[in-house]
């Protein structure tokens, strides 16, 4: 694994490596102005000796730990005379980590059909092997050292000149943007509930987005995010400078709320304020979900303009992100430079499975908006090549490496690093006016080897969905698995010939599971995680899994239940919730997250989470909204509950005249 993490960084022709990996450290502060200069130079050199010296060793040391089973049991069946065929089939079991022509290979080495091979042969093959290994190593760093500072500066400029190009290329497509014709919204805006009862709780629900939002506007204005408690802006880095997170997620809450004036002052900051033109790292994901969701929903529920101009604008600056040898693409991009790169926590260089795979909702719209292809066939070359990849089990795991295109470790999640990205399969599906077979197939596939491998019961009947490492399970759960109970119910309707029932019901066990996480808190908040073992069901037991920072998954699957059953458990629990909310997290300043949930006095974390107006209380509103707001036969939410409508086709038409 830290071969291919480390090895892409002298060799990606995107730059995105190079430039990438080093770029924060080096290029940073505008590396044009030390080119040449001796002690920038130095360091540059210095760094490149390091890195090289260090990836020799590293893939040493792949080559050795790579070899060394196989090796070890060839050396001790030479020594002990012991026949393979009295060896058990488990031994020669690929590890989950293992590749399939790894699998292959070693059949092959050991012969046919398990027929006991030559020993000796087959060591001394390995041993030629590493040798091989080693050797390229060697040489690839001796090559890269002749080279001189300037030779290598020069690289990084090329890279970066061959990135900018590309930009220019596809800057020059949007110059303008052709018409189209604005479809006014479905179900934009709601009656009011018939029930006084109801219609004063969303009355309390809309109080609380204006206190969140007045704060925001009097501490914040213009930032990303609040402290409530010190009153002031909190930034992100997952948006770099770009600015206005809060404002760009709270539009269509404040336009379905009918809060306007607020809008127009949203809508203003937008036209004057919203910059992309800035020298930023930012999270693709992010951005994606909460910019250019909260941009595309803003349009289709108002049709002003400058929402589509922007949103498209910002599309193009996250095109280079796919700059990568697979397409797949980077998790962090300088939307200046367009120089990409991974988190360098991620297994083996990887991209995240929940970031690359939420993606594809937005951009299909993009290219529907802009008139341009170019969008959707980046989703789709995405989807390509999880399609072309063998799944372990059935199940996706969470680490994708974008040089390779190869599964980096062998996690699986429906919570962090997972799980949007089967939100957006069932979302692809419906989005499409249900024509897009094949996102339904993935979805209910991969539904199908979840519901397998990782759902489980509790010994009180509780429902979960533990996460998946390497074959083995965890059993916890995250605040943000509890999503999949919506989901699941969402996709009820076309689950394969006799299961709408039953996954109407999975999406209600997993929705009690998630409000016992809350109610066995003092808080009646749920954590961050919680645990079903050492004898607890639903309980955090880590001190660091016992925050709640205003996420709203467990609200989101209770909004769908409620939708999908009318069961008024559902607003029951959501009234919990809002009522926890008031009691615990509402301060003067606007909504504090908490550090812990189980204990009886608040400490806060004092930020006002962007998501707490984009999608926490814009659930609650709709719990308590009658369905024609916003029917769900005509929208889809993405998955920061930015809101698109489904893109119709004229299939029905079509199936009409077929008749
Ligand atoms: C949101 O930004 C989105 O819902 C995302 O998919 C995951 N989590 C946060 C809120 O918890």
């Amino acid at each position: 694994m830290p071969v291919g993490g480390l090895l892409p960084l002298f060799s990606s022709p995107a730059g995105g490596g190079l430039g990438g990996g080093l770029g924060g450290g080096l290029g940073g502060g505008g590396s044009g102005s030390r080119k040449g200069s001796g002690p920038a130079a130095f360091r540059l050199t210095e760094k490149f000796v390091l890195l090289l010296v260090f990836s020799a060793f590293i893939t040493l040391c792949f080559g050795a730990i790579f070899f060394l089973p196989d090796s070890s049991k060839l050396l001790s069946g030479v020594l002990f005379h012991s026949s393979p065929a009295l060896q058990s089939a488990a031994d020669h079991k690929p590890g989950p980590g293992a590749r399939a022509e790894d699998a292959a290979d070693g059949r092959a080495r050991r012969g046919e059909e398990g027929a006991p091979g030559d020993p000796a042969a087959a060591l001394e093959d390995n041993l030629a092997r590493i040798r091989e290994n080693h050797e390229r190593a060697l040489r690839e760093a001796k090559e890269t050292l002749q080279k001189l500072p300037e030779e290598i500066q020069r690289d990084i400029l090329l890279e970066k000149e061959k990135v900018a190009q590309d930009q220019l290329r596809d800057k020059a497509v949007f110059r303008r943007l052709p018409p189209v014709d604005f479809v006014p919204p479905i179900g934009a805006v709601g009656r009011e509930p018939a029930d006084a009862a109801i219609r004063e709780k969303r009355a309390k629900i809309k109080e609380m987005m204006k206190h969140a939002w007045n704060n925001y506007k009097r501490y914040a204005w213009g930032l990303n995010e609040l402290k409530p408690i010190s009153k002031e802006g909190h930034s992100s880095s997952l948006f770099g400078s770009i600015k206005g997170a809060t404002i760009v997620d709270a539009l269509d809450t404040l336009f379905i709320m009918e809060m306007k004036d607020e809008f127009e002052e949203a809508k203003s900051w937008v036209e004057e304020n919203l910059d992309f033109n800035v020298n930023a790292e930012v999270s693709v994901f992010e951005v994606n979900i909460r910019f250019v969701g909260g941009l595309l929903s803003a349009y289709y529920l108002s049709g002003e303009e400058i929402f589509r101009k922007k949103a498209v604008e910002l599309g193009v600056k996250l095109l280079p992100a796919f700059h990568t040898p697979s397409g797949i693409p980077w998790a962090l991009l300088n939307i200046k430079s367009g120089i990409g790169r991974n988190w360098p926590w991620a297994s083996g260089g990887s991209s995240i499975l929940a970031e690359f795979g939420t993606l594809h909702l937005e951009f299909l719209h993009l290219s529907h908006l802009s008139g341009n292809p170019i969008f959707a066939e980046k989703v789709m070359n995405i989807r390509t090549v999880l399609n072309n990849l063998e799944k372990p089990q059935g199940l996706y795991p969470n680490y994708l490496n974008p040089s390779s295109g190869q599964w980096g470790q062998y996690h699986v999640s429906v919570g962090g690093l997972g799980d949007s990205f089967y939100e957006y399969l069932l979302k692809a599906w419906l989005m499409s006016d249900k024509t897009d077979l094949e996102a339904k197939k993935m979805y209910f596939d991969a539904v199908q080897a979840i519901e397998t491998h990782l759902i489980r019961k509790s010994s009180t009947g509780l429902t979960y969905i533990a996460e998946w490492k390497g074959g083995l399970l965890e059993h916890k759960m995250g605040h943000l698995t509890c999503f999949a109970g919506g989901m699941f119910a969402l996709g009820a309707d076309d689950a394969p010939a006799g299961l709408t029932q039953h996954y109407l019901q999975l999406g209600a066990e997993i929705a009690r599971t998630c409000y016992e996480s809350y109610n066995r808190t003092y808080m009646k908040l749920g954590p961050e995680a919680f645990r079903f073992d050492g004898g607890v069901e639903a309980i955090a037991t880590r001190q660091n899994e016992k925050y709640y920072i205003l996420r709203p998954e467990v609200v989101e699957t209770y909004m769908y239940m409620w939708r999908l059953t009318h069961d008024p458990k559902y607003r029951k629990w959501a009234w919990e919730a809002v009522e926890a909310l008031e009691n615990h997290c509402r301060v003067n300043g606007g909504y504090s997250g908490l550090r812990d949930v189980y204990q009886r006095h608040e400490s806060y974390d004092d930020v006002q989470q962007s998501f707490f107006l984009a999608e926490t209380l814009k659930y609650l509103y709709l719990i308590f909204s009658d369905d024609d707001l916003l029917p769900l036969e005509h929208w889809v939410f993405n998955t920061e509950a930015h809101l698109l409508p489904i893109l119709s086709t004229n299939k029905k038409e079509v199936e009409v005249n077929e008749k």
